[in-house]
C-alpha cells in the first residue's frame, strides 16, 4: 500500500491505494493414483488392479500399494509382483507444491511365467493468475529401471513435468525424463503475466517380467511453484529499496534477470515496468 498525495484547491487529499495481491485460482484439475499386477504361473493367476483419483483442488494426498505372489509346486519357481502409485498436492492462493511417485516390480522364475507390476500417477491443473507475479520454481523428476536382459527390455520409467502459460511456447518449467535411466532438477525465478497456466505431471513405472525376468522401476517427480509481488525481486517476502537496487543493477548489467516482460531483451519498458510496480506496492 503507498499513499497517494493530491492537492485538491488549497486542500492537500490523502488517498491509500491497496494494491492488488497476486493470487492463484484454480480452473480445472484432476489427479490420479493407479497400480496394477499380475502374477502368473502354470496353475495360479492373481490379477489386481486399483486406483483412485479426484477432479477439483482441494488437498489430494492417495497411496495404493499392490503386491501378489505365487509359487509353483516346484519350489525354484517363483512370481512376484509389485506396483505402487502415491501423489499429495497442495494448491493455495501463491503457492502449489506436489508430489507423485511410481513403482513397479516383476519376477518371473520360471520360463513359463510372468510377473507384471505397474504403477502410475497423473496430475493435471490449469490455473488463472490475476496479475503479473514474480515467480520462483523448483521441480524435480527421477526416473530409473532395471528391467532389461542384455538388450531386452521388458519394463520401464517415465517423468514428465510441465508449466507453462496456456497460451505461450516458453515453458516455465520442463523436466522430461523418457523412459531413460535419469534424473534432473531445476530452480527458475522470473516473472509471469496475468494469464492462465497449465501444470501436468505424469509418472509411470512398469515391469512385465517373463522368462526368468526380474525387475524394478520407479519414477518421481516434486514441484513447489510461488508467487510474489513484482517487486520483491529478491523473492525473500518483503519489498524494499534492496529490491530496487538489486534490479537495478542486473537492468543496467543486461542481465536477462531483469528482462520483466519477458521477451528475450532487457530495456526501457523491463525498467518502467518494474519501477511502476515498486512504486504501487503490494
Ligand atoms: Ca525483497
Ligand atoms: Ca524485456
Amino acid at each position: 500500500m503507498r499513499l497517494l498525495s493530491m492537492c485538491v484547491g488549497a486542500l492537500p487529499l490523502v488517498v491509500a491505494t491497496a494494491a492488488q495481491a497476486q493470487v492463484i485460482t484454480p480452473v480445472q484439475g484432476s489427479r490420479s493414483v493407479s497400480a496394477g499386477i499380475s502374477a502368473v504361473d502354470a496353475t495360479t493367476n492373481v490379477v489386481h488392479s486399483d486406483s483412485h483419483g479426484t477432479h477439483g483442488f482441494a488437498p489430494f494426498s492417495d497411496s495404493i500399494v499392490l503386491k501378489a505372489n505365487t509359487q509353483y509346486e516346484d519350489s525354484k519357481s517363483r512370481v512376484d509382483a509389485d506396483g505402487s502409485g502415491t501423489g499429495q498436492s497442495t494448491i493455495g492462493a501463491s503457492r502449489i507444491t506436489a508430489s507423485v511417485s511410481a513403482t513397479a516390480r516383476g519376477v518371473a522364475m520360471d520360463p513359463s511365467a510372468r510377473g507384471q507390476g505397474q504403477g502410475n500417477a497423473d496430475f493435471y491443473l490449469t490455473f488463472n493468475v490475476n496479475r503479473i507475479s514474480r515467480y520462483v520454481v523448483w521441480g524435480s523428476a527421477q526416473a530409473d529401471s532395471d528391467a532389461y536382459i542384455g538388450a531386452y527390455q521388458f519394463g520401464g520409467s517415465t517423468a514428465l513435468l510441465y508449466v507453462a502459460d496456456i497460451t505461450a511456447t516458453h515453458p516455465i518449467l520442463s523436466l522430461d525424463i523418457g523412459n531413460l535411466d535419469g534424473e534432473d532438477s531445476s530452480t527458475r525465478t522470473g516473472w509471469i503475466p496475468a494469464g492462465q497456466y497449465t501444470l501436468q505431471g505424469d509418472v509411470s513405472a512398469l515391469v512385465d517380467a517373463q522368462g526368468q525376468g526380474n525387475g524394478s522401476a520407479s519414477a518421481s517427480w516434486s514441484l513447489d511453484l510461488q508467487l510474489f509481488c513484482p517487486s520483491d525481486y529478491d523473492v525473500n517476502g518483503t519489498v524494499n529499496v534492496a529490491d530496487r537496487t538489486a534490479f537495478l543493477n542486473a537492468w543496467q548489467a543486461g542481465q536477462l534477470a531483469a528482462d520483466v516482460d519477458g521477451n528475450g531483451t532487457v530495456d526501457a519498458t523491463d525498467r518502467t515496468l518494474f519501477l511502476s510496480a515498486y512504486n504501487t506496492g503490494c
